[in-house]
C-alpha cells in the first residue's frame, strides 16, 4: 500500500511508493516517456511515466492532462540532483479528481489588472505563492520575536466609535442607531492594555479610506502595534530595530527557496542588522535640501523624499522628531523643542520607504486635552482615552508596522497588491 504524502516530504519516503495528490502545472511527452509536473501547495515534483511500463488507458489520460487538472498519482520516490526538490516520481497511476478545461492563466505576459481579476487562481502561480509563504512566516515571526519577550497578544475592536489617526480616511458603517467606523489602528486600545499587561502588541487588520492610487496604499491592510509602559522614544526606536532585524533574518534563514522563486537579490537583506542610522528631522530637511529638493522645515515627508533619503544609507533609517502640525495629536511634545513630538518613522532601503509609524505618547491630561480640541475632534469620543491620563498616568511608547509594506519590501516586490491574498484598492474589492 503506497502511502499518501505531502511533495515537501518525499526525501522521507526514498525507494518506496507514494501517493500524491496536486494539481498539474506542465505536460511534456517525448515518444514512450511523459513528463507530469505536480504542485500540491507544498512544492512540486517532476513525474515520470514510462509508457511501456502503464497500462494503456492512463497513457491515455496522461497525453489528455491540462494545466491545474487535479490528480491523484502513485509511483516510486527516487532520487535526483537535477529535479527541483531533489527527488522525481516514477508513475504507475494517475487518477484524475477534477478536470480543468481553458485555464485563463497562461505561461505567458498578461496585464496586472487581468491577473488581479483572476487573483483566486493567480495565488497558484509560484511567485505569487512564493511572496504569500513570505508572509506566513513574517506572521509567525512576529507572534515569535514578541512572546518570547512576554508582549501580550491584544485583540483590539474593528468597530470603533472614536476616531484614530485622522477624520479624512475613516470608513463609515451604520451601527444599529449609530455611526461606527472601520479601526485605522488598534492604538489607542493598546495603550489601555499596556496599563494593564506592560507590553502588549495589537496585531490585525486595519482600514483607510485612502484615496490615493499608489504603489504603497491598500485600503485594507494588517498592522503590528505594539504598546510599552515605561518606554521612552528611544527605547521605542531600539525596540523597531530588533524587531525589524529578527523579521528579515528569520526570512532569510528560512525563506531561502521563496526569495529564490521571487529573484531577490539577497545582499541588501542581510545587511539589516542593528543599530539603524538615527537622523532627527530637522537634519533630514537640511539633507534632502542639499540635495535640490523643494521641502521646507514643517513639511511631512513624501514618498520621493523617503525614497532619497533612504538611498543614503545601507540599511533602514529612522527620521525622528517631526513638527507637531504634521503628525498625530496623540504624540508627545519634544520638552527640548517644543514645535516638533517625540515621534520616528523607520523607513526601508531601496526605495521602500515608510514601514514604520511610531512615537512617545502624550501621557499628560491636560495638553492631550488640548491637542484633542485644537484638531477639532469628538471630544466626548476621547473621554476613555483621556481616563488613562486620569487613573495612574505612565510614559509610555508604542508604534505601528504595516504588513504588507514589510513583505513587498522584504520580497523586493514592486506594489502592495501582492503582498496580501486578496487586496482591497480603491477600484477593487472583487475577488
Ligand atoms: O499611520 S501610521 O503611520 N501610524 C499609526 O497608525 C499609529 N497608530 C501606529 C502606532 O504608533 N501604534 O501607520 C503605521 C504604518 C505605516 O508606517 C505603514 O507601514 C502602514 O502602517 N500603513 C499602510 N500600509 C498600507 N496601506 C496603507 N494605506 C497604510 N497606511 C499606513
Amino acid at each position: 500500500m503506497a502511502t499518501n504524502t505531502e511533495i515537501r516530504s518525499l526525501g522521507e519516503h526514498e525507494g518506496a511508493d507514494v501517493t500524491v495528490r496536486g494539481w498539474v502545472q506542465t505536460t511534456r511527452v517525448h515518444g514512450k516517456v511523459a513528463f507530469v509536473v505536480l504542485r500540491d501547495g507544498t512544492g512540486i515534483v517532476q513525474c515520470v511515466v514510462v509508457q511501456k511500463q502503464v497500462a494503456p488507458e492512463m497513457w491515455d489520460r496522461i497525453e489528455t492532462l491540462t494545466q491545474e487538472t487535479s490528480v491523484e498519482v502513485t509511483g516510486t520516490v527516487r532520487a535526483d540532483d537535477r529535479a527541483p526538490g531533489g527527488y522525481e516520481l516514477g508513475l504507475s497511476d494517475l487518477r484524475i479528481i477534477g478536470p480543468s478545461v481553458d485555464y485563463p492563466i497562461q505561461p505567458k505576459e498578461h496585464g496586472v489588472e487581468f491577473l488581479l481579476d483572476h487573483r483566486h487562481l493567480w495565488l497558484r502561480s509560484s511567485q505569487q505563492h512564493a511572496v504569500l509563504r513570505v508572509r506566513n512566516e513574517v506572521e509567525q515571526a512576529i507572534q515569535d520575536f514578541f512572546y518570547a519577550r512576554g508582549f501580550v497578544r491584544l485583540d483590539s475592536p474593528i468597530l470603533t466609535g472614536a476616531i484614530g489617526e485622522e477624520g479624512a480616511s475613516l470608513f463609515e458603517t451604520d451601527y444599529f442607531d449609530e455611526r461606527a467606523f472601520l479601526a485605522q489602528t488598534g492604538q489607542l486600545y493598546g495603550e489601555a492594555g499596556a496599563a494593564a499587561f506592560g507590553k502588549i502588541y495589537t496585531f490585525g487588520p486595519t482600514f483607510r479610506a485612502e484615496k490615493s492610487k499608489t504603489r504603497r496604499h491598500l485600503t485594507e491592510f494588517w498592522m503590528i502595534e505594539p504598546e510599552m509602559a515605561w518606554y521612552d522614544s528611544d527605547m521605542n526606536m531600539t525596540l523597531q530595530e530588533e524587531f525589524v532585524s529578527y523579521l528579515v533574518q528569520r526570512s532569510l534563514k528560512n525563506c531561502a527557496e521563496e526569495l529564490k522563486v521571487l529573484e531577490r537579490d539577497t545582499a541588501p537583506l542581510e545587511r539589516v542588522v542593528p543599530p539603524f542610522p538615527r537622523v532627527a528631522y530637522s537634519e533630514a530637511i537640511e539633507r534632502l535640501q542639499a540635495q535640490g529638493r523643494e521641502i521646507q522645515w514643517g513639511d511631512d515627508l513624501g514618498a520621493p523624499d523617503e525614497t532619497a533619503l533612504g538611498e543614503m544609507y545601507d540599511r533602514p533609517v529612522f527620521v525622528y522628531n517631526y513638527p507637531k502640525q504634521a503628525k498625530a495629536f496623540y504624540m508627545k511634545e519634544n520638552p527640548d523643542d517644543p514645535r516638533t513630538v517625540l515621534c520616528d518613522d523607520l523607513l526601508a532601503p531601496e526605495g521602500y520607504g515608510e514601514i514604520i509609524g511610531g512615537s512617545q505618547r502624550e501621557d499628560d491630561h491636560d495638553r492631550l486635552l488640548a491637542r484633542i480640541r485644537e484638531q477639532g475632534l469628538p471630544e466626548p469620543a476621547y473621554g476613555w482615552y483621556l481616563d488613562l491620563r486620569k487613573y495612574g498616568s505612565f510614559p509610555h511608547s508604542g508604534f505601528g508596522l504595516g504588513l504588507e509594506r514589510t513583505v513587498t519590501w522584504i520580497c523586493g516586490r514592486p506594489h502592495l497588491r501582492e503582498a496580501v491574498p486578496f487586496p482591497r484598492m480603491i477600484n477593487r474589492l472583487y475577488p
